[in-house]
């Protein structure tokens, strides 16, 4: 809990530390009802800084039990304990430091620390936690040896696992066991982990490329075993595609993961210990849809790929944060997009940009991808930080090309291996590496706020010209206005009346990069003239979405279709499509929509086409979220947006009806399931006609009914549970929910699936029956997941239903967040995000919302976390 006034920690006072960590010995002693930590740190003065021996150490919610200096015991005068700190003044250049600590990790549901999880005992330290468990400088810029002892009564916690390499297990002569772990690597103390359980292990191994077999393990609870084997192959495929794309080699003899149910995020990048959110690691066929299945390979490999991006190269301080996640989310990306479908990946990826990440840009938690400011480092691992991180690295990608890139990301991890660096080296080294300029572009991690870039074209027939005027500007955001000009990668394609591409000849030469067909918009303004355009052509800007802006630029519905039916470009092609239904949405709002020949026969014949590939298909056909369009839309009125969206969805439906049942035929497979891109491709479309159907016609009704009792997965189980909850009676709606409770209700994950599914149809979820959910066996506010699956699902899905006019929505999420506020702060802070965006609805609803904000704020013993967000919403 906060002091009466947080403190804001700025990026411009970043000192290095007084003392740095050589080595550090942690003993960890787990009894029932509490462990002793001892800690022996070797520590040496930084010589760089006249300091004057003192040393403040960081520390919370820890039982202090002695402090001894190169073996001398030292009395209470001798040090000064603080509310989160230890305090040493006296200090010579080198001392063997030992601390001795008590925690109560039975009592830790902030779940940041050592806390128990179900059965076991599980660590979580990024980016403040380790301070929960010993006095530390718990600051990533201070990298040590660790070697860790974990004592418990023999046979009672099996397996006893941290950071590195195995050293020792032995009975000690008191009885206990001992387990011991050195890692040779050098670390901060947020990459510390330690797990005590009675686990179950699925093992294999991997060959690196200079020959070296290391040890892969994946560690679950007994009854989860049979849910490892595909964590495990993306484990394997992430070792070798890091190998072969990076040039990136493992380095410990073993890789170990562990899945725990109650987590804060998704997983932890621990050095060589990584610890999974059970849910982005367990799947079967039976249990796991397609997208988990997705979710768990993308996962996997992120934090394989922290190996070298995060852990082998570390961050100097936490503005830095973007320097690892957003380098290793655009490493991921590439992995997944090289699995599945690459232009599938960027859709989803641009999907979640586009409403999650321009929301917050657009709102009052907006902060540049290197923010120079917080109050609690929790709040800022935010989709900006990681999603926003990985465009700015994405652009550099575009700008250098696969080589120059490859050759700035050697030099950055040869240069800085076993360093706590800064984002400017990262970009220094892809500037070294290819002997290019990129101050300007570097404005991208210091601004904030989504670019907006206007188009405006004229084609000159006689001429045989076409001039493009592109302008930008950046909005003003907390704190930051008058933005500069940014250098924009903008990819683009002129297209003819066939739609084949046209070639390119581009005035200035120098603003155009051939081999990416990529425009170079640099200025606020700037004009282009494409030569030898022999026919007024078709425009597609902002191909693969080149960069993370808003770009305004005007088309007919009829050039969009054109655009949808032939873009060269698959992205572009979904994208002409979601500005066109975007279009028929504001239409239906305004009372004036119906579908036109064209566009009917345009969406029959993406139904039945054979040659794109079906997911891509199924995105194709699929109208933009409820969330995306309100990201369109001034004052954000959610009910509206609600039923414009419902009366283009069921006019789609019904142009497609007469061909519905047959597609769905056609796409039945015989097959038995395999997650992999053509099946699920396949499944994709299957369950948007399934959809589609249901939501027309009674045929497609029983046809989802079918599907729900047929089903061999969960892909396909779901999809027809969601068809039923949504489009059948509620006599049907019930039943099937309550049968499928029945069939899952001893597995965790499916029942959080579950409540999702409740918890986010606008049909179902009611203010009465969340609060229903929430009274409910399955429920429990101890455990995060849960609490996303209902809550978090609840607020940012079923939008009429949280933004109910009596403030009912609003005020049930925030009597939630303030019990949370006391049980786990940062899931707290995040539950939130909905209310920050109180200023963007109609008044009416806005004034709502302000006044839960308002309540929030009043409570007594706000965490850091929830003041930080509340008092940023409400200035
Ligand atoms: N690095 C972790 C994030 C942990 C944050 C905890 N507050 C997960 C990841 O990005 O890989
Ligand atoms: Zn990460």
């Amino acid at each position: 809990m906060r002091d009466a006034q947080p403190n804001t920690k700025y990026l411009k006072d970043y000192t290095a530390p007084a003392y740095w960590i050589d080595h550090t010995e942690l003993t960890v002693e787990l009894f029932d009802d509490y462990t002793d930590v001892t800690a022996q740190l070797r520590i040496r003065r930084n010589d760089e800084l006249d300091a004057a021996g003192s040393l403040t150490l960081d520390g919370q919610e820890l039982e202090l039990l002695s402090v001894a200096l190169d073996g001398n015991t030292l009395s209470a005068e001798q040090y000064q304990v603080g509310d989160e700190s230890l305090t040493l003044s006296g200090l010579g250049d080198q001392h063997l430091l030992t601390i001795r600590n008590r925690i109560y990790p039975q009592n830790n549901t902030a779940l940041e620390g050592l806390y128990r999880s179900g059965g076991m005992y599980c660590t979580q330290c990024e980016a403040e936690g380790f301070r929960r468990i010993s006095y530390y400088l718990d600051r990533p810029d201070v990298m040590s040896e660790f070697t860790t002892h974990i004592i418990a009564a023999d046979g009672q916690w099996p397996v006893m696992l941290s950071n590195g390499n195995k050293i020792a297990d032995s009975v000690m002569e008191d009885g206990r066991r001992r387990v011991s772990w050195h890692d040779p690597f050098p670390k901060p103390c947020y990459l510390f982990a330690l797990v005590a359980g009675d686990l179950r292990v699925l093992e294999d191994t991997f060959t690196t490329m200079s020959g070296r077999e290391v040890a892969l393990q994946i560690f679950v609870e007994p009854q989860n075993i049979d849910k490892t084997e595909y964590a495990m192959d993306a484990l394997k495929r992430s070792m070798r595609w890091d190998e072969e794309v990076y040039g990136r080699e493992y380095d410990l003899d073993v890789f170990m993961i562990v899945a725990v149910d109650d987590f804060n995020m998704g997983a932890m990048e621990n050095k060589g210990l990584n610890i999974f959110n059970s849910s982005c690691v367990l799947a079967n066929p039976a249990t796991a849809t397609d997208s988990t299945y997705l979710r768990i390979e993308a996962i996997v490999a992120h934090e394989y790929f922290h190996n070298w991006s995060g852990n082998r190269v570390t961050c100097r301080d936490w503005f830095q944060l973007s320097l690892k996640e957003g380098f290793t989310v655009f490493r991921d990306a590439g992995f997944s997009a090289d699995m599945n479908s690459a232009t599938v990946k960027r859709v989803e990826d641009v999907q979640m940009l586009r409403t999650v990440q321009f929301a917050e840009d657009g709102g009052p938690m907006a902060h540049p991808v290197q923010p120079d400011s917080f109050i609690e480092i929790s709040n800022f691992y935010t989709v900006t930080i990681y999603e926003k991180g990985a465009e700015v690295v994405g652009m550099l990608h575009r700008l250098l090309g696969e080589e120059g890139f490859r050759k700035g990301s050697d030099l950055y991890f040869d240069r800085h291996d076993g360093q706590a660096v800064t984002i400017h080296e990262f970009v220094a080294a892809m500037e070294d590496a290819n002997g290019i300029d990129l101050s300007q572009f570097k404005l991208w991690y210091k601004q904030a706020g989504t670019p907006v870039v206007e188009a405006a074209s004229s084609y000159d027939a006689d001429a045989q010209t076409l001039t493009l005027t592109l302008r930008q500007h950046t909005p003003d955001t907390p704190g930051q206005t008058d933005k500069q000009p940014l250098w924009i990668p903008l990819a683009l394609g002129l297209l003819d009346a066939a739609g084949n591409d046209m070639p390119v000849q581009v005035e200035p030469a120098e603003a155009w990069t051939a081999s990416s067909q990529v425009l170079h918009l640099r200025e606020a303004e700037q004009t282009f003239v494409f030569h030898n355009v022999s026919e007024r052509p078709e425009l597609s800007l902002l191909r693969h979405f080149s960069a993370p802006v808003k770009l305004e630029y005007q088309q007919s519905p009829e050039q969009l279709l054109f655009l949808l039916q032939h873009d060269t470009d698959g992205f572009n092609r979904w994208d002409a499509g979601q500005k066109l239904m975007l279009h028929w949405i504001e239409q239906a709002r305004s009372g004036s929509f119906s579908l036109s020949d064209a566009e009917q026969t345009a969406l029959v014949s993406l139904l039945q086409d054979d040659q794109l590939d079906k997911s891509m298909l199924s995105y194709l056909l699929n109208l933009p979220s409820e969330s995306y369009v309100a990201e369109f839309s001034a004052p954000v009125d959610p009910a509206a947006i609600h039923h414009a969206r419902e009366t283009v969805r069921l006019a789609i439906a019904n142009t497609l009806l007469p061909h519905l049942a047959e597609r769905y035929q056609q796409l039945q497979s015989p097959v038995a399931y395999q997650p992999e891109p053509q099946q699920m491709a396949q499944r994709a479309l299957k369950n948007l006609v399934l959809s589609y159907w249901a939501l027309v016609s009674s045929d497609g009704v029983t046809a989802a009914q079918a599907q729900f009792e047929q089903a061999d997965n969960m892909t396909d189980q779901m999809a027809a549970l969601l068809s039923l909850v949504n489009y059948g009676s509620d006599e049907q709606a019930d039943a099937a929910l309550a049968s499928f409770y029945q069939q899952w209700q001893h597995d965790t994950l499916v029942v959080n699936q579950w409540l999702s599914v409740q918890a986010g149809s606008s049909r179902r979820a009611t203010v009465a029956s969340i609060e229903q959910l929430l009274q409910h066996e399955a429920f429990d506010w101890r455990n995060p997941n849960k609490v996303r699956s209902v809550l978090g699902v609840f607020a940012n899905q079923a939008l009429v239903s949280f933004h109910q006019s009596d403030a009912s929505g609003y005020a049930l999420l925030a009597d939630a967040i303030i019990k949370l506020n006391g049980i786990n702060p940062q899931m707290a802070s995040r539950l939130l995000t909905p209310l920050t965006r109180w200023k963007r609805l109609i008044p009416e609803l806005s004034a709502l919302m302000r006044a839960q904000l308002e309540r929030i704020q009043s409570q007594e013993d706000l965490s850091k976390d929830v003041y930080e967000v509340v008092s940023k919403s409400l200035s």
